[in-house]
Order: structure tokens, then sequence, then C-alpha cells
């Protein structure tokens, strides 16, 4: 636990329970028995640069603290707290995390690279996916995952043919056939916990079908739209607006929508039945970063260079929605990149997985087994 105060940092750090203490056997959370050898105090001192004390002496401090809570009730329980005060704290600690500098990004790149070959190693075994399940390709980037970094930044969504169509899809468990699509969104974590997080909806058999790619040109499109908004001094909710224009007026040449104008108007928003979603979250250590930042200063404020945010537009036509035409029931498809917001032009992290139909299929040629 760090405690701040009068902006000096001290970290208070379960001491080493090696073969010299009881505790060595008998301490199921921090005994080198049951865990395995721990960093030292000292150790823990010279990698951050701050001073480092055992976890025991935290009992000794006390009286009036902010406290990020939901993480230890006894910490909460060491002082005398304040709701609004506690609330205010975590919220200036989100806000802290909004513009990342330049060793993030390059932990954010790391992470995508990682992601980037967990695709592709999802792609190679396709074939083993269709002699089994979704949970294949879950299986295959999980190991990617563990492998390349910590661990997977989130549950992957490995949603074959109309799973693609339920958001959070995690079970897994679907078959994965020829001639469907597989929306795929998975995210390696890193080592320094940063993860990635990225969608890829691909053709199973290695090309889409007409409708199927007609559908995926939109999407894609309504992507380009929003990755171009993604520019410092715009609002955060440009790059959402931008693709929901491209995606409404796509939505009448699908057939689903008669007048694409009158599905935008403020009193209408017909298309949200078929996009679900926004199309931005801030992306860092956590896979919805900033989560607790004010509205005005994240959702209702201004891109700032080194903000880094998922682009992520998608459509998902239900299989029993009567309202789209018959051969787009059970398509959905999401596209989604991890974007720097720089000075000038942005930056996607992503950009190793091809985003555009064709670059997909002849990306997927070159792995396919
Ligand atoms: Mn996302």
């Amino acid at each position: 636990m760090l405690v701040v105060y009068n902006g000096k940092s001290v970290l208070y750090q379960a001491p080493v329970m090696d073969r010299s203490t009881p505790a060595f056997f008998t301490d199921r959370v921090y005994g080198e028995l049951w865990v395995g050898p721990r960093p030292s105090l000292e150790w823990t001192q010279a990698l951050l640069g701050v001073e480092t004390r055992p976890l025991e002496e935290l009992d000794k401090l006390s009286g009036k603290a902010r406290v990020v809570r939901g993480h230890d009730p006894r910490v909460e329980g060491l002082f005398e707290t304040d709701e609004e005060a506690d609330a205010e704290l975590t919220q200036f600690l989100s806000e802290l995390r909004l513009v990342k500098d330049e060793h993030e990004v390059a932990q954010l790149q790391d992470a995508v690279d990682a992601t980037v070959k967990g695709f592709e190693d999802v792609v190679r075994q396709l074939d083993r996916a269709k002699e089994t399940s979704e949970r294949w390709v879950e299986g295959v980037f999980g190991l990617r995952a563990r492998v390349e970094g910590n661990d997977v930044g989130y549950g992957s969504i490995c949603a074959a043919g109309a799973h693609a169509c339920t958001l959070h899809w995690t079970d897994n468990d679907g078959p994965v056939r020829d001639g469907d699509l597989a929306l795929l969104d998975m995210g390696v974590e890193n080592h320094e916990l940063y993860t990635a997080d990225v969608t890829r909806t691909l053709p199973i058999s290695g090309t889409f079908s007409p409708r199927q790619r007609q559908v995926y040109d939109l999407v894609f499109q309504a992507q380009e739209a929003g990755i171009a908004a993604c520019r410092a001094g715009a609002d955060f909710l440009d790059p959402h607006r931008a693709a929901m224009q491209v995606l409404a007026h796509g939505l009448v040449e699908l057939g689903v929508l008669e007048d694409a104008e009158a599905a935008l108007a403020e009193d209408q928003q017909l298309y949200r039945r078929y996009t679900l979603h926004g199309v931005s979250h801030m992306l860092g250590n956590d896979v919805h970063d900033c989560a607790h930042a004010r509205s005005e200063v994240y959702r209702k404020g201004p891109l700032q260079p080194g903000y880094v945010l998922t682009v992520e537009p998608g459509l998902y036509f239900q299989p029993d929605d009567l309202t789209v035409p018959e051969d787009l029931r059970g398509i959905g498809v999401r596209i989604e990149d991890d974007i720097v917001v720089t000075d000038g032009d942005p930056i996607n992290l992503s950009a190793a997985l091809p985003r555009d139909a064709d670059g997909v299929e002849a990306w997927m040629a070159g792995l396919l087994p």
C-alpha cells in the first residue's frame, strides 16, 4: 500500500517470509513455501525509488486520510475517511492517467505487438477451431498472452456466426464454420500490465461472401472516419459522431433504414438498434482506463496529445430481427484499433493487423494452414 503524506510517498509491503520465520510454513498468502520467493523491502525500494516499510507498520497510522476504496477493508478501517473525499481521490488518480507519456505508449505498443502475434496464431490454427469450437481460438490466444505478456487484458470474445451479435460473448463454446464470420475481440496485457484491445472480424473460410463484405466495408469506412477524427482539440465524442454518420447512411444502402438523416435525428436515433455501443474508450493499465475521470474532462472533454483510445464501430444484425433483410440476420461486424492522439496525425498502434477486407483476406491467405 502506498501512503502519500505531505508530498512524501512510503510503500508498505509484506516482508519476506523465508525459512527464518514460521510464516514460511503457515502464511498461505505470503509464505514462501506457498507462493515462492517474493521481493524484499530493499529490492522494491531500489526498483521503485520509493521508501519501503514492513506492512505491519501500517497499523501505526491513523487520523484523517483519503483512501482508494474497494481494495482492502482493513485499510479503510484504519483511517477516518469521508466517502466524498475518497471518491475525489479515485477520480483524481483516473484523470492523472488520461495523458500517456512516451514510456506508457511504448508499453501499449508492446501489448499490441503481442496481440498481433496472437491473432496470427489463431488464423494459423483455424482448422483446429473448426474441429472443436470457439474455445480453441480463446485457448490459442491465451497461450500467446501468457507467454508474451502477463495474461489477457480481459476475457477474450471469440464469437463465430451469430454469436458476434452478443456484445460480450465470452462463453466461446460455439462451432466455428466455413461461411460464417468470426468476431474476435482480444488483447494481451503485457508485463507492466498495459493492455491492448483489438477486434478483427474474419471470414472463417478466408473469403468474405458478397453480403458479408458489404457490411464489413461499411464498418471499415465508419472506422476510417472515426480514426481520422482522433485529433487533438476535437471532442472526445467526435470519432463516435463521425462513425455514426457513415453507418447511418450505409444502413440505407444496405436496405435497413429508409432515411439516414431522419434516423440520425436527436429524437430518433434509429440507427442505434444496429450500432449498439459507443465507438471509443480510453486504454491503458485498464482496458477501460480512466473510468472514474469526470465526464467533463473525459467523455465530454477534448482529445489531447497523449490520449490512447480505441476506435471500434460495429454493426450487429440480430438473428431474429425482422426489421433487417433476411440475408443480413446473424451478421455481426466490429473493427477495433488502438489509436494515439498526437499534435498531428493519429497513430494506429495496431496497424500491423490489416483492417480492410482485401487486406484481411490476403493476410489470412498467408497464414491459413
Ligand atoms: Mn474496446
